[in-house]
Parts: structure tokens; sequence; C-alpha cells
């Protein structure tokens, strides 16, 4: 087929996810023919340094035969067999045992999904599972975050804070949600720091209301990735975990985004020393190369569904699959024997912060954060008012359509542009990125003025 009859068959058969139908239907897809190291091709020969490492997890690009290797011997040799029933695989151990060696101290379980999502749902059945068998049913209630983002099944998207998910089905009515800490946004007067605190402070207000003796779990990402790279002040994190001691509350850490180095540290937990009963992840683990997902599953929980109770009602079919075990083990490998996060942390983040934060001159951005390897830019008219153009958010979408014009995968989240490239990235790509994204600024503040 070529490009415009495959475009007709996509718009005629395809419904691609988060995307308004009749929009794209307008609009065309772009066919991504081929990828190599940090860029992507698509159909037209157009070439394009993909800022957004695809979906947040080709962290290593997109070049790296040892992982597809991995999984096409696994699938020579045992193309597939489940963890039911007494039954297990070599890859599935061998990736469980690598994984309680690199998480924080006391996640020494895993649980394997196929995908964040799923993850998610399998924390909130692990909490539950948890209180019961401790004879403390009333514990019920799960706490998030508003704009928080944990996928999209049904509980995953409960336990998110996406009101324009929420629209469109009923969340689980034992999820609460309490203020993301999102200065820029909703800081007002007050100091980054004294923000911090305040948005902590409204999950010990959020308890006392529901009562602690009801409140089972708080879900967090380490920083928000799908909201907009919102990175908490430093008084955040210290003042949740002080909250959550103080109530016996536990602490389920998504680290689907901040996983596998993304932060310069292997974890987002890492970075901000939180000690998680679950720690969910996914996309980076095989570096976006075959689906696979999962929860680390904390000492205190463990010892509990494993010593108690009989039978845990849940799993996958492909729970453990073993090609996505073997792409695991692969990715993980090069992780550790290239030191990739250690040059992240010591060479690359470093020069991306000090090269992002220069975009905080152009006349257009009202903050430019960065923190390991990924970036924001809040689009605005008024730089000291921190006033934004419209409602529509029409600056973020210029800006992501010149984005991709100079070459460069950058996403809008509304006004905020977001990139989070391949951890693998170079110094010299890092400077064409910030070239194209400063052409793309430019555009947006032309079209926008
Ligand atoms: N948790 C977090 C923190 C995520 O970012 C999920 C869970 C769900 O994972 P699955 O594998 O079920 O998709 C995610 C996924 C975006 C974007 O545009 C982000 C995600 C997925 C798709 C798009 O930023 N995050």
């Amino acid at each position: 087929m070529n490009k415009s009859q495959l475009q007709q068959h996509d718009r005629n058969h395809l419904l691609h996810p988060f995307t308004d139908f009749h929009d794209l239907a307008q609009q065309g897809t772009r066919v991504i023919t081929a990828a190599e190291g940090v860029y992507i091709t698509d159909m037209d020969g157009h070439q394009l340094l993909d800022g957004m490492s695809a979906l947040w997890c080709c962290n290593l690009g997109y070049s790296r035969s040892e992982i597809t290797t991995a999984i096409h011997q696994q699938m020579q040799e045992l193309p597939y067999y489940n963890s039911f029933f007494q039954c297990t695989t070599t890859p599935s151990i061998e990736l469980a045992d690598v994984l309680t060696k690199l998480t924080p101290v006391g996640l020494n379980n895993v649980f394997f999904t196929n995908s964040g999502s799923e993850a998610n749902d399998t924390n909130l059945r692990l909490i539950r599972r948890y209180w019961d068998l401790l004879d403390q049913p009333s514990k019920r209630i799960v706490i998030g975050r508003n704009n928080g983002y944990h996928g999209s099944t049904i509980a995953a998207a409960s336990l998110g804070g996406m009101s324009g998910m929420h629209k469109q089905f009923e969340p689980l009515d034992y999820v609460e949600h309490v203020q993301q800490p999102y200065w820029f946004g909703e800081g007002g007067d007050l100091s980054p720091e004294e923000f911090g605190l305040r948005a902590a402070r409204s999950l010990d207000e959020k308890i006392q209301q529901l009562g602690p003796e009801n409140v089972a779990a708080f879900i967090a990402e380490p920083i928000q990735g799908a909201g907009g790279v919102i990175i908490p002040p430093e008084s955040y994190w210290p003042e949740i975990k002080r909250i959550l001691a103080q109530y016996d509350i536990l602490l389920a850490v998504d680290e689907v985004i901040f996983g596998f180095g993304r932060t310069g540290q292997w974890f987002g937990s890492d970075y901000y020393d939180l000690q998680p009963d679950l720690m969910t992840f996914a996309k980076a683990i095989t570096n976006g190369y075959f689906p696979l997902g999962g929860t680390m599953v904390g000492d205190r929980i463990a010892k509990v569904i494993k010593s108690k109770g009989g039978e845990f009602t849940h799993g996958f079919t492909y729970s453990a699959h073993p090609a996505a075990c073997m792409a695991g083990l692969a990715t993980l490998k090069i992780l550790r024997e290239e030191k990739i996060i250690e040059n992240v942390r010591d060479n690359i983040a470093p020069y991306l912060a000090k090269r992002w934060n220069e975009l905080a001159d152009h006349p257009i951005v009202g903050e430019a954060r960065s923190l390991g390897l990924v970036g924001a830019l809040e689009l605005v008219k008024d730089k000291a008012g921190r006033t934004r153009f419209d409602d529509q958010c029409t600056a973020g979408g210029i800006c992501r359509d010149m984005s991709i014009k100079h070459g460069l995968v950058m996403r809008a989240t509304g006004d905020t542009m977001i990139i989070a490239p391949p951890l693998v990235i170079t110094t010299a790509q890092v400077d064409e990125l910030m070239e194209k994204a400063h052409r793309a600024l430019d555009d947006t503040a032309k079209a926008m003025a």
C-alpha cells in the first residue's frame, strides 16, 4: 500500500488511543517506518529527533540488537509458557532476581503484568488483600492526585486524576484525590517550598476527613509525567513520607516513566529517598521493545500475602511472558554494563539542564524546568503574571506542530511542552534538540503575536 492508501485504511479501521477520531480523519496520520539511534523516520523520509523516547520508553534508542536478539532466541527456544498452576520459566525467575537487586531496599518480590495499567490494577488488588488479611477491612480507600496518570483501565484511570478521563466512565468510589504539587500552575504567591508543603498537607487533610482507619494507600508518580513533567518542590516528598508514616498508610510509587534511569538514578524512589510498599514499572524495562509491566511488592505486604489466607485470585495469561522477560534482562544488562544511568547523572542531565534553562529567556517561556532527562516549558503570554495565551491551549498545539516541522518530537500537554529524550542522547544531539526547540518557540511566538 502507498502512503495515501495506508492513511485511508487507518482512518477506516484503526481506532487510535487517546484520539479525537474526527480530527484525526481530517489531519491524517504520520506513518512511522523506521528508526535508528535516537531518530525516527516517517514514510516521506522525514527524519525526526525523538525527544520523547517514543512514549517515554525507548530509553536506549532504537538500535539495540542485543534486546531483539534476546527476544528472538527466546522465541525459538520457548516462545511462550505461563506461570500459572505451579509452572514457571527461566527468564521470569532471572528477571525477578535482577529486579529485586536493582530496586530500592525491601522490594524483594515482583508480580508481572503486560502494562503499567495492569500493574496499577494489581496494586489495588494487593492493597485490598493486604489489609483484609490483617483484619483491617475498613482500610479500603486509596488516595491519588489530581492530574496524576496511572493508566487507562477502569482501576488505573480511577487512581489517576485526569478529569477528562473521569468524565467518560464512573471512577471507582473508593478512590479519592488530593492536590498535585504543581507550583507553576497552582502555587499562586507562595514560594515553591511553601507550596510543596501545602500540596503535601492536602493529603493530611484528606486523611483526616476520611478517617485514617479507612485509608489504605496513597499512590503517586515520583514526578508526574503525562500530567506535564511536574517536578515537586523539594519540600513535598519528605512531608508526604511523614504523613503516611503518621497514619500507617501504604505508599505505592508509580515508576512507569521514571523507573530505569530517567532521573539519573535507577528509580525516582532512589532520587527522592522513598521506600515504597509497591512500585509500578513498565515501558523502559524492555526499552519499549516488548510489552511488559509489573509491580515490585514490599516485604511488609509480601510477608502477609505469602503466609496467610490461601489463593490470591489475580493474574494475566501473559504475566511473566518469557520473551518479555528476556527483553527485560537484555535491557537491564545494557543499562548496567554501559553505565548509562551514571552517564545521565554525571554528564548528560547536567548538560541538558544547562541548555534547557537557557530557554527560560525566550519571550513566550514562563518557566523552563528539567530533572534528569525530562524537561518542560510553560508557554505564556505574560511571563511575570504566568498568564496563558488562551484557554484552548493554542500555543501548545502550534509549538508541537512547529517542532515536528523542524525535525523534533516534542509533546504538548496543554500549553506545557515536554521532552524526555533517550538516555543515550549525546551532547551534540542535545544541541540539535535545543536548536530545533528554539526554532519551534520562535515560530510559535510569531503565530501567537
Ligand atoms: N503509570 C504511569 C505513570 C504512566 O505514565 C501508565 C501507568 C500506564 O501504562 P500502560 O503501559 O498501561 O500504558 C503510564 C503510561 C503520554 C503517555 O502521552 C503516557 C503514558 C501512556 C501513553 C501516553 O504522556 N503513560
